[in-house]
């Protein structure tokens, strides 16, 4: 079993598809300001391993939007909160260069080991209007080709996700160890 220490079950359902014995764990976890995933990733876990003696892992994701200098990146959960989806299409009104990325970084850890990261990236465009109901976040204003994600089942954003990417390369490092 590993736990995986998320407030997001929506997170959770999509690793869940590609890793077994994935358990939720909201157990909160400071999410420093840094530069980077990567930083706040790495700070999560090594908190979460000084109270809890077991295998464990989190993820910190962002959304980088090209024409606005990668934001919001690492402030995404903030902004998502704040000025939500119909915010940055306001942001992008009149911005021809749509292009965009997704980065999830996921760091394991468990006993005895140092955290091992692990990431992945999905690249497409900011659409001009919010579509679909399914995933969560900013899934409806993220296009790939000419859907969002939000349009798309679980099993289709997880063939080409940044969150896929990144547990499956876990899942085979995990299972060829
Ligand atoms: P935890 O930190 O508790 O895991 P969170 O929702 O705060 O959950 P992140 O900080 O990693 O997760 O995510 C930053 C923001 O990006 C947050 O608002 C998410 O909803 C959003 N986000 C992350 N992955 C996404 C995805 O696959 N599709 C759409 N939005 C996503
Ligand atoms: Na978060």
């Amino acid at each position: 079993m590993i736990s995986f220490i998320t407030s997001n079950k929506g997170k959770y359902v999509e690793a869940r598809a590609i890793i077994d014995g994935l358990e939720q764990k909201d157990l909160g976890y400071t999410e420093i300001q840094a530069d980077t995933l990567e930083e706040v990733a790495v700070y999560g876990i090594n908190e979460i391993m000084a109270r809890l003696k077991e295998p464990a892992m989190l993820e910190d994701a962002g959304l980088f939007i090209e024409a606005l200098g990668g934001f919001p990146g690492v402030y995404s959960a903030y902004v998502q909160k704040t000025i939500g989806n119909e915010g940055i299409l306001r942001l992008m009104d009149g911005i021809s260069n749509r292009k965009a990325f997704f980065k999830s970084v996921v760091v394991y850890s468990e006993p005895g080991l140092e955290p091992r990261m692990f990431q992945g990236i999905v690249e497409g465009q900011i659409g001009h209007e919010a579509r679909g109901s399914s995933g969560f976040g900013y899934d409806p204003i993220f296009y790939v080709g000419e859907k969002s994600l939000a349009e798309m089942e679980l099993a289709e954003k997880n063939r080409i996700s940044h969150r896929a990417a990144s547990m499956r390369a876990l899942d085979e490092w995990l299972e060829g160890r």
